[in-house]
């Protein structure tokens, strides 16, 4: 009999704005895997409003999980994004030890920053402590921002040679990392995600930029990501499975004048993801 699988999204639940567990639930659930939910913040609106409701998590995290490990359970895959609290990255090492075997398929989105800025809640330490959770990956999925903040490279907005990306992506390797793939590299018009295989090999990913940067894409690429790697996908076509699908969610979001900060509406293509 099949079993169905499971992963726990261990991210913030943000009320309004299309991005963390309100995109990784819907998501993860169309590729028929049941997603759990373990929350790091709640929020009324993603940071990247002006103003927002912002409930830290920190102290309740421990007591929810140790519920999960009274009912046995353990999951196929962890995925980790957005964290509330420095002290967050001890309580994530803690999950995976508890949760994860070595067949558990472990993404780390490291949660940071975008077009070369850090969001309003992340600082100088959460940064220098998440880089604990590289080693614990078996994909890290950094956008151009957070893998320049990751591999003490700095960012800039002008186009990234090939060999510059390799460098960062060297480094990630250096911190422990294992397969890695590093969204939204821009150059002119096109898009590119670089792909950096544990074996060595490396490849791009490019296609047209497809509309306006909305917020929470790197949220969908990463749920699509997680879900493909407990479904054994094999990592290439999952990178390009989930920039393809980004891709048309933009369009998509841009031809319905949908605000960039919006996120983007991934649900008119959900059907897209269950096949
Ligand atoms: O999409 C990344 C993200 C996740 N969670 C929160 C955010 C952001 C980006 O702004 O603010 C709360």
């Amino acid at each position: 009999m099949k079993r169905q699988k499971k992963i726990a999204v261990v991210n913030d639940f943000s009320g309004f704005g299309r991005c963390s567990l309100t995109v990784s639930i819907p998501i993860i659930s169309a590729m028929k895997i049941q997603c759990c939910a373990l929350p790091t913040a709640v929020l009324s609106n993603h940071t990247g409003y002006q103003d927002f409701f912002f409930d830290d998590y920190t102290d309740k995290m421990k007591a929810y999980y140790m519920k999960w490990e009274k009912l046995g359970l353990s999951f196929d895959g962890i995925y980790t994004g957005f964290l509330g609290s420095v002290r967050q990255v001890e309580l994530i090492i803690d999950f995976i030890k508890r949760f994860a075997d070595k067949d558990t398929s472990i993404v780390i989105d490291p949660v940071m920053g975008d077009n070369g800025e850090r969001y309003a809640t992340i600082d100088t330490e959460l940064c220098l402590e998440l880089k604990k959770l590289i080693p614990l990956s078996t994909i890290l999925t950094p956008n151009l921002t957070e893998a320049c903040i990751l591999a003490d490279v700095p960012y800039s907005s002008r186009r990234f040679e090939l060999s510059e990306l390799e460098y960062i992506a060297a480094r990630l390797r250096n911190e422990g990392a294992r397969d890695i793939v590093i969204t939204g590299i821009t150059h002119g018009d096109m898009i590119s995600d670089f792909i950096s295989r544990e074996d060595g090999h490396c490849s791009l990913y490019s296609h047209k930029c497809s509309g306006t940067a909305h917020a929470g894409t790197g949220d969908v690429f990463a749920s699509i990501i997680a879900a493909n790697s407990v479904n054994g996908v094999d990592f290439e076509s999952s990178v390009k499975m989930a920039a393809d699908f980004v891709s048309r969610a933009v369009e998509l979001s841009d031809s319905m004048d949908i605000p960039y900060q919006d996120g983007v509406c991934f649900e008119e293509l959900l059907g897209e993801l269950s096949v």
